[in-house]
């Protein structure tokens, strides 16, 4: 399985969003983002996946990292993304936040997220 996170930027913020299910990851905070349907490319579900959970278009940048493990199976593929229209919302997640350089890891990261983060300091100057 294939999943697709965005790390979205803006102000030199990082958006980061809480899921709500399943039980087994509720509460925990990620990238958003979903599984790469079939005939998708990477880079289209991410946007499309935006376009669902949060209700913005995005541009994607730079990949971050490569293909990053997931306790429950598959890989997590990460692009760095800015807004192009919206402001995002809690459509699927339980809450968002914007967080600063120096509240990077002030959420509870998933276990599979949380390597990531550190990767995007440099994109929040
Ligand atoms: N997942 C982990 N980190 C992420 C995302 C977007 C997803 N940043 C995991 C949670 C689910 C699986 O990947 O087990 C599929 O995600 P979704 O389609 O339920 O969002
Ligand atoms: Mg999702």
């Amino acid at each position: 399985m294939i999943v697709v996170g965005a790390a979205i930027i803006a102000d030199g913020r990082l958006l980061a969003a809480q899921r709500a299910e399943p039980p087994a990851l509720a509460g925990g905070w990620e990238f958003p983002g979903g599984k790469v349907d079939p005939g998708e490319s990477d880079e289209q579900a991410l946007v499309r996946e935006c376009r669902e959970e949060l209700g913005v278009g995005v541009v994607l940048g730079d990949r971050v990292g490569g293909d990053w493990p997931l306790v429950l199976g598959g890989v997590l593929r990460v692009w760095t993304a800015r807004l192009e229209d919206g402001e995002p919302r809690a459509l699927e997640h339980r809450e968002l936040r914007w967080l600063t350089a120096g509240e990077l890891h002030d959420v509870p990261w998933l276990p599979g997220d949380r390597p990531i983060v550190d990767l995007l300091a440099p994109y929040l100057d």
